[in-house]
């Protein structure tokens, strides 16, 4: 029966990465052995999001479960499961999650020409109420092979090779940019493959949502507050835009990015480099937006020229539709003149 046909071309995640890396001959597979790491990761990160409320692994760390075990807290078990998995890859020579405060260095062993920044489960303070959480990462070459230093993920988020994000909600997708677009795969869990759901997105141009927290209002700086006024109050008649704000940058961004719209986590007194970290938020998700079609701007300069300091760095981020990072970015410039 056609309706019941099985989708006999099923493009998986790992074809999808072949059919890439068959464009470039002279690579010797690291790259797409790196993804299926990564791949494995997420795929387990699921199971155990899915299971969280059954098994009760939610909850702080230290309690004991059912069977009196230790518990660990999902950001911290994602943590484990995704070094093991770069580790063990042997394609990966510095690692920085946001779960550790040094970088964590690859015994020589196991060492691979690669640097992975991620954030194993962002957005887990949502996990007790059922809100969408993810898992965020961005991938560099090191500099010089052999050597394994800071400086080698000290880089602009423009010299990434493939940024993504696992977002584990109603269903399991990944959205990923290895530096020719943005493709989205949903894990098909009978099959346990990602499936090519999203190929090639494209961000709308101009989006009619913005996505701030509002409560920070009172702390913004000038060009914030006037762009919000104008998302609210437009002075050009078009008809004022929605506000949705998940508080889970990876639900948020990955609604942004199907939809349009603009995300922004503003500096503002409170924090001046704003709340989300340089290395595996910013960059991640500006490195996807661009190659969307849409743009990502800190206040002062395009995310992505960044150059970061310190690992665990913060910054300010606009970023989606390119026309309304646009205006953001104008009302920045007027505010530099005046
Ligand atoms: P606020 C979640 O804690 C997170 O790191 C991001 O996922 C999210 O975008 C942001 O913080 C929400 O921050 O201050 O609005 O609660």
């Amino acid at each position: 029966h056609e309706a019941d046909a099985f989708r006999t071309d099923l493009m998986t995640i790992t074809r999808f990465v072949l059919n890439e890396q068959s464009k470039h001959p002279e690579s010797r597979g690291d790259f797409s052995i790196l993804l299926s790491h990564i791949v494995l990761g997420c795929k387990f990160v699921c199971a155990a999001v899915n299971k969280a409320g059954l098994a009760k692994l939610i909850g702080l760390a230290g309690e004991t479960n059912v069977q009196g075990e230790e518990q660990k807290k999902l950001d911290v078990l994602s943590n484990e499961v995704f070094v093991k998995a770069l580790v063990s890859s042997g394609r990966t020579c510095i690692l920085v999650s946001e779960e550790d405060e040094e970088a964590i260095i690859v015994e020589p062993s196991k060492r691979g020409k690669y640097c992975v920044v991620f954030d194993p489960l962002d957005g887990s303070s949502n996990i007790d109420c059922g809100v969408s959480i993810g898992t965020i990462f961005g991938i560099y070459m090191i500099k010089d092979a052999g050597e394994a230093r800071l400086e080698d993920v000290l880089q602009p988020g423009k010299n990434m090779l493939a940024a993504g994000y696992c977002m584990y909600g109603s269903s399991c997708t990944l959205v990923l940019s290895t530096g020719s677009g943005v493709n989205g795969f949903t894990l098909d869990p009978s099959l346990g493959e990602f499936i090519l759901t999203h190929p090639d997105i494209k961000i709308p141009k101009k989006g009619k949502i913005y996505s701030v927290n509002e409560g920070n209002a009172k702390n913004w700086d000038g060009p914030t507050a006037k762009f919000v006024e104008k998302c609210k109050f437009p002075t050009d008649g078009s008809p004022a835009k929605s506000l949705r704000y998940i508080g889970s940058m990876v639900a948020d961004v990955h609604r942004t990015l199907l939809y349009g719209g603009v995300f922004l986590y503003p500096a503002d007194k409170k924090s001046p480099n704003g709340k989300l970290r340089v290395l595996y938020e910013v960059f991640p998700m500006s490195f996807l937006m661009e190659q969307a079609g849409g743009q990502s701007f800190t206040g002062k300069e395009r995310a992505l020229d960044l150059v970061p300091k310190k690992i665990h760095e913060r910054s300010p981020i606009f970023l989606g539709s390119y026309d309304d990072v646009e205006e953001i970015k104008a009302l920045y410039a007027a505010e530099e003149k005046a």
